[in-house]
């Protein structure tokens, strides 16, 4: 039987496994929208940040956050680290995006952060100019006046703000966020649903992930009501490939390769490949949901090339192994069934360490399910 609440802690050999201090109380819950919320009434200038690499989580709910400042008046900057991708530039307010590697010397009233599960995400230069500004787990000085707000969704987020809703239940941050719009009656407009729309639709993966349940419907459902236009926002964000896309999927497929013994495979895209294709790595978008669609190896890895020696790896899981632990012993992090870490080293050498890690880890997973069993 599929165990599908999200609630449950689950053998990790089994399914994904919960830590009890992973949850958030519905009470503490409404209390930190509170205090959020009391500081989205009072303070007057807002920075909007997210993780580098943005994907639709991130930009809808720092589009949404935009949106809803916006019109309680508040002078608000969306930062974004990395360039947007094409499928989400059609995003109500994606104008706004200041896409920039340098931040502006006065710091604001308040710094918010969607949807980042560590400060260092922010952007090695952001994360470095804002720690020297007072900001950060970093900061020697702390700037006494700018506090972060930090919301997000990912188990195991580092806490990196003055105050940190972190609520894994939710599917993505764009359900948290439309909870706190909700709780302070914030009106969801137009805008605001199409954004927190397209980052939950993303977020679960067109509404199929483990992380969906029946809040996602619900939230969905007044969204949609809202405004949202379910087949206009899917058509949008992934029906816009290229010609140039779809020969950079043939070359990366081509690179398929399987470990059998350890249960996964995995492919990768080199620059050689974007250059031939005249295609960017944000191109590569949706190949890692292509490869999660092959039900022989419950776990697959996307080599993506950034530069020399310098690989970022994407990691999926069906949901039978937790891929974010594995991610973690690399540095990463993410979600159970989709992580994400790198590997500073050539390809060969990198295909052996995440081999060799990989089969640590099922050895140490392997012992400690013969603990369970002993004492079952
Ligand atoms: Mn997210």
């Amino acid at each position: 039987m599929m165990i599908r609440s999200r609630r449950t802690a689950i053998n990790a050999l089994g399914r994904f496994k919960r830590e009890e201090e992973d949850f958030i109380s519905e009470v503490d819950r409404a209390r930190l929208i509170e205090e959020i919320g009391g500081y989205w009434s009072c303070a007057h200038s807002f920075w909007v940040f997210t993780h580098e690499h943005p994907d639709g989580d991130a930009l809808g709910c720092n589009l949404a956050t935009y949106a809803v400042l916006k019109a309680l008046g508040k002078d608000v900057k969306v930062f974004s680290y990395d360039p947007i991708p094409r499928m989400y530039r059609f995003l109500p307010h994606v104008g706004s995006i200041v896409h920039t590697h340098t931040l502006p010397s006065r710091l604001p009233d308040v710094i918010q952060v969607n949807d980042n599960a560590a400060f260092e995400r922010l952007g090695a230069e952001f994360a470095e100019q804002l720690t020297e500004r007072g900001i950060g787990p970093q900061a020697t000085k702390r700037d006494a006046v700018c506090k972060v707000l930090n919301l997000d969704h990912h188990i195991g987020n580092d806490s990196y703000g003055d105050i940190n809703l972190i609520d894994p239940s939710c599917g993505a941050c764009g359900e948290l966020l439309f909870h706190a719009f909700s709780q302070l009656k914030l009106p969801i407009t137009h805008d605001v649903a199409v954004n927190l729309y397209a980052a939950i639709m993303t977020d679960t993966g067109r509404f199929s992930y483990s992380n969906t349940d029946a809040d996602t419907f619900y939230i969905t459902t007044d969204l949609i009501r809202a405004g949202a236009d379910p087949f206009d926002v899917a058509n949008r964000v992934y029906n816009t490939r290229t010609i140039g896309q779809m020969r950079l999927f043939a070359k990366v497929m081509e690179t398929i390769a399987i470990e059998p013994s350890l249960g996964y495979f995995f492919c990768t895209c080199t620059q050689e490949m974007l250059n031939e294709t005249q295609t960017l790595m944000s191109d590569t978008e949706g190949i890692t949901d292509l490869m999660k669609t092959v039900s022989d190896y419950p776990i697959s890895f996307f080599f993506k090339e950034e530069g020399p020696n310098n690989y970022k790896v994407s990691a999926r899981s069906n949901g039978s192994f937790d891929v974010r632990k594995l991610a973690r012993r690399f540095g990463g992090g993410g979600h159970p069934a989709a992580s994400g870490f790198r590997l500073h080293m050539p390809h060969a050498e990198a295909c052996r360490a995440l081999a060799a890690e990989m089969r640590r880890y099922r050895d140490e997973l392997a012992a400690q399910q013969e603990i369970i069993e002993e004492w079952e």
